[in-house]
């Protein structure tokens, strides 16, 4: 996949009561400012197109956008996020894809789906084959991730789709992402049943799990700063150049990484 395109919405005061399963105390809003702002300047860097979404003080966690759709070639996919709160979260990102290209083919959840974004995984792995893992847990039910695997093989009939119900972790993708084309991170708390022969696995000390959270951005990777191990499997595979060692403090403290922070597309 080439990105050239993200959306992204800036955190809100009101971001100190987010949503979390952390003990690490309230987030500084003028901290996470500054580190999200370093977040969209790094990703201008690498050479995408930045939209930023007006901030809207009612949704504590509405920065964490990438739950509230999937965008995968044509599909445009807006979630119902599993945490009731969050649910309003949708209806500016709707909007804007909306507006932007409204011949897209959009699919809205409904009823008693649920699915929220950090639920799944799109990544290469060694044959060249393109999976998707969709977990099921305690954000995404088994109706949000069928309408979502049957919304994908639409767009691609060759995707490997595969419902991973897990447990450990708040999303899937707060213990599993790739770092390189078929090689995946994955936090050691992460429970799941799930075939990844097509993958060589770099499996975290615990101390390092939040570091599973990684992005890759075409030839780049964003890394949250901090994890000795994660930087040194990122060394492996990227000239330093490439490796952009991010702050994330603050997000942190409500459970949000790196992929949460933004939609690419
Ligand atoms: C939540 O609990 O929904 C937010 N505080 C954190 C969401 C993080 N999103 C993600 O991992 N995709």
């Amino acid at each position: 996949m080439h990105f050239t395109h993200a959306l992204v919405r800036p955190p809100t005061p009101s971001m100190i009561d987010g949503l979390t399963t952390q003990n690490l105390g309230v987030p500084v809003f003028d901290l996470a400012l500054q580190q999200h702002r370093a977040y969209v300047e790094t990703l201008k860097k690498i050479g995408l197109r930045v939209h930023e979404l007006g901030a809207d003080d009612r949704y504590p966690d509405a920065c964490f956008i990438e739950d509230t759709a999937i965008r995968y070639k044509e599909l445009v996919f807006i979630t119902q996020p599993g945490a009731e709160s969050r649910r309003g979260e949708t209806g500016a990102v709707d909007e804007w894809y909306s507006e932007t290209d409204p011949t897209m083919d959009f699919v809205n959840l409904t009823g008693d789906e649920y699915l929220d974004g950090g639920d799944v995984l799109i990544c290469d792995g060694l044959s060249g084959t393109t999976h998707v893992f969709i977990g099921v847990g305690q954000r995404t039910n088994l109706a949000g991730a069928n309408r979502l695997r049957d919304a994908l093989l639409n767009q691609n009939a060759d995707l490997r789709v595969q419902l991973v119900p897990f447990g450990g972790m708040l999303h899937l993708k707060s213990g599993l992402n790739d770092i390189f084309p078929g090689v995946l991170l994955r936090a050691p708390e992460l429970s799941a049943e799930m075939d990844l022969s097509d993958f060589t696995v770099h499996t975290l000390p615990a101390a390092e799990s939040y570091a599973a959270n990684v992005v890759v951005i075409n030839d780049d990777v964003l890394i949250p700063a901090g994890y000795p191990t994660v930087a040194h499997i990122a060394a492996q595979y990227y000239s330093a150049e490439r490796i952009h060692a991010l702050d994330m403090s603050e997000f942190a403290k409500i459970d949000g990484g790196l992929t949460c922070l933004s939609l690419r597309e």
